[in-house]
């Protein structure tokens, strides 16, 4: 045996034994197996076909669904080397596809993401996949090498002459591996969308061969953004009122790190903030995002106050104040990125809040001199802005003491469970006090508490801050549940150090009233309860919508399909007479048995856990159904008569 086939082996060994790795404990490279995870295969792909753009070679991205769901994704850079690898004397592209990490030690000048989302390299794609072909057109050449698991069932072969550029790879997802293989056409054409504002200039295709029309023809779209981050912002307050021309728009760069900002005044209360480090989504914020909020506090504090507009005030006016009604997206790049936080979505570089704070303080500085006119409205709203924080501070302040003077401080509609241990305790949050009754009788009052809400809650997109604290329904919520918030260096935080239920579950019937109902309750923990959706704590509960029943025998059923089934199976032929279904429109066509058995028993119920799964769409999604608009908030709400389908 030769050295070079000894090395060779030990080559082959090492690849093989990192891919293994991979295979056996996937979750620690792609985070999970689910649906989430399923979908981090393609990111990691289109993160490469990124790079090439940013690196300054590919112009165009195409991504195809086969009817398989295996995923086709190409692009025109310039395409993985095919040369000999010199040290594992075999083909780079070999070993980009079979050697875990191997993808850096080929990296230009990219900004790579290390230790964070993504990055995981493409041969975790490979070996999570049971079918993976790598076709590169390079130097007038067309290459293919094909795997199964990460192993190679093919050499590197030469099929072909070609006179253009570019790598594309058609992966299918191992079905051993994961727990479904569906991907999802909405998940994939959010994120290429998010792509092409924050990569403008590059164009995004997606076609899904799963979903054909009339003639045939597959899905298809196309994202392309010649505005960038300006248009992103325009896209987020599509359902806002702008009270500026246009969009502030920062770009520079500094020590090596790109910052891109666009910020745009609307007339609603919230703040809204979106930060991407290299493309990817820091759900969590961190030093760019504190460097973003730096800059816009000083800047506009120091312009306002040298001009004396706040001369008149009794009270300071906060950070947060020049932040109500902002929508604002931060992008920076950056070189050797460290993420931390529970889901790795915050950015830790300290460096990083400096050059952010410097650059967007320049740009601002000379907007502020140059726009009189907007940056008085701006101004107008900071001071409306800190006259209702100081307004709902003494509302919520009235309420919050009023609980601790009244003994237990909860609320007497609140039917409380008899164990005080959080972990184990679960409050249900209902429509009505007929269902609210219900759900009582039926409850296992050992761990599970009741509190009814009465009619329609306040819609708190629209309303001003200290109404929701003096609103009945919403300061129960607060009270029951045992959290408050409280200021922190002038910030508002929600304090659920008392957190007293683990599970806050949302019931509500199974009709147009009930989700617009769960909708505004969702809205309101959306603003003032975000950590408690963050931290998994909110649940919706999921009745069943029918009841199929012959004789004695009955079956609760949750969809069509498991209801056409039932029928067959409990009732002979779907035709007899006596086949008997009950559809549940209200939580009070159940008794308490049965409202039990279906959706309260921890044995037998469904509950949806609401995760903030894409806070881009999420928000989106608010902002459209709680906005100033009221079409598109009709339109989702007929469209979505269950609200079980919808993912936020
Ligand atoms: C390694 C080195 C180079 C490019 C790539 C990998 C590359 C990987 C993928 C995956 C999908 N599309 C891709 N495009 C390129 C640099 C090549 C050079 O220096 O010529």
């Amino acid at each position: 045996m030769t050295q070079k086939k000894q090395q060779y082996d030990a080559g082959s060994i090492q690849a093989l034994e990192g891919l293994e790795a991979v295979r056996l404990r996937p979750g620690m490279y792609i985070g999970s197996t689910d649906v989430k995870g399923l979908h981090h295969l393609v990111w990691e792909v289109i993160d490469n076909s990124i790079d090439e753009h940013l690196a300054g070679h590919a112009k165009k991205v195409h991504m195809i669904v086969h009817e398989d769901n295996s995923i086709t994704i190409g692009d025109d850079g310039r395409g993985i080397p095919t040369g000999m690898h010199e040290k594992l004397q075999k083909s780079a592209l070999e070993v980009v596809m079979t050697v875990l990490h191997a993808g850096g030690k080929f990296d230009k000048d990219s900004y790579k993401v290390s230790g964070g989302l993504h990055g995981v390299g493409v041969s975790c794609v490979n070996a999570l996949s049971d079918y993976l072909k790598a076709e590169v057109h390079r130097e007038g050449k067309v290459f293919v090498q094909e795997y199964s698991k990460g192993v190679p069932t093919s050499k590197v072969i030469e099929i072909g002459q070609t006179d253009r550029t570019g790598t594309q790879i058609t992966f299918h997802p191992d079905t051993g591996i994961f727990e479904t293989i569906e991907f999802k056409y909405e998940i994939l054409a959010a994120r290429l969308k998010e792509l092409s504002y924050l990569n403008k200039g590059l164009r995004l295709s997606l076609t899904d061969e799963r979903t054909k029309d009339e003639n045939g023809n597959s899905k298809y779209e196309e994202f392309y953004s010649e505005g960038g981050l300006r248009e992103f912002v325009e896209h987020l307050d599509e359902g806002r009122t702008p009270i500026i021309e246009r969009p502030i728009h920062v770009v520079g760069k500094e020590e090596n790190v790109e910052v891109e900002v666009a910020m745009q005044y609307n007339t609603s209360f919230q703040e809204h903030i979106y930060s991407f480090v290299n493309n990817i989504n820091t759900r969590e914020g961190g030093t760019h995002v504190n460097g973003f909020r730096r800059a816009v506090n000083r800047e506009f504090q120091k312009y306002a106050e040298e001009r004396g507009f706040f001369k008149k005030l009794k009270f300071k006016v906060s950070g947060e104040d020049f932040r109500e009604g902002l929508t604002s997206v931060v992008a920076v790049k950056v070189p050797e990125p460290q993420f931390k936080g529970q889901t790795k979505g915050e950015l830790g570089n300290s460096e990083v809040t400096g050059v952010v704070s410097r650059i967007v303080g320049d740009t601002l500085k000379h907007y502020l001199e140059e726009n009189p006119k907007d940056v008085k409205r701006i101004i107008d709203k900071v001071i409306l802005a800190a006259t209702a924080r100081h307004a709902a501070r003494k509302a919520r302040e009235l309420v919050q003491r009023k609980n601790v003077l009244t003994g237990s401080g909860l609320p007497g509609k609140l039917s409380d469970c008899a164990s005080k241990d959080a972990s184990i305790c679960e409050i249900y949050l209902v429509e009505g006090d007929s269902a609210g009754g219900t759900a009582k009788q039926g409850r296992d009052r050992h761990f599970q508490a009741i509190l009814p809400l009465r009619g329609k809650i306040l819609n708190v997109e629209k309303a001003m801050e200290h109404k929701i604290y003096e609103n009945e329904e919403i300061k129960n919520m607060f009270t029951a549940l045992g959290v408050r918030i409280v200021e922190e260096e002038g910030e508002r935080v929600l304090s659920i150090d008392n957190l007293r239920y683990h599970k806050v579950i949302i019931m509500t019937d199974a009709d147009v009233d009930g989700s617009h109902i769960t909708t505004l309750i969702l809205t309101f923990f959306f603003r003032y309860m975000h950590k408690l959706i963050e931290d998994g704590y909110i649940y919706i509960a999921q009745p069943p919508l029918y009841q199929v029943k012959k004789g004695k025998q009955a079956r609760y059923c949750w969809n069509d399909d498991e209801m056409r089934s039932a029928i067959s199976e409990i009732a002979g032929k779907a035709n007899e007479a006596t086949v008997k279904v009950q559809r549940y429109k209200g939580l009070g066509e159940m008794n308490a048995e049965q409202l039990w058995e279906t959706t309260m028993n921890p044995e037998h119920r469904i509950l949806k856990q609401v995760t903030i799964e894409d806070a881009v769409a999420a928000d989106l999604m608010f902002s459209k159904l709680m906005g100033d608009e009221v079409a598109p908030r009709r339109k989702f709400i007929e469209d979505n008569a269950t609200y079980a389908n919808v993912d936020i």
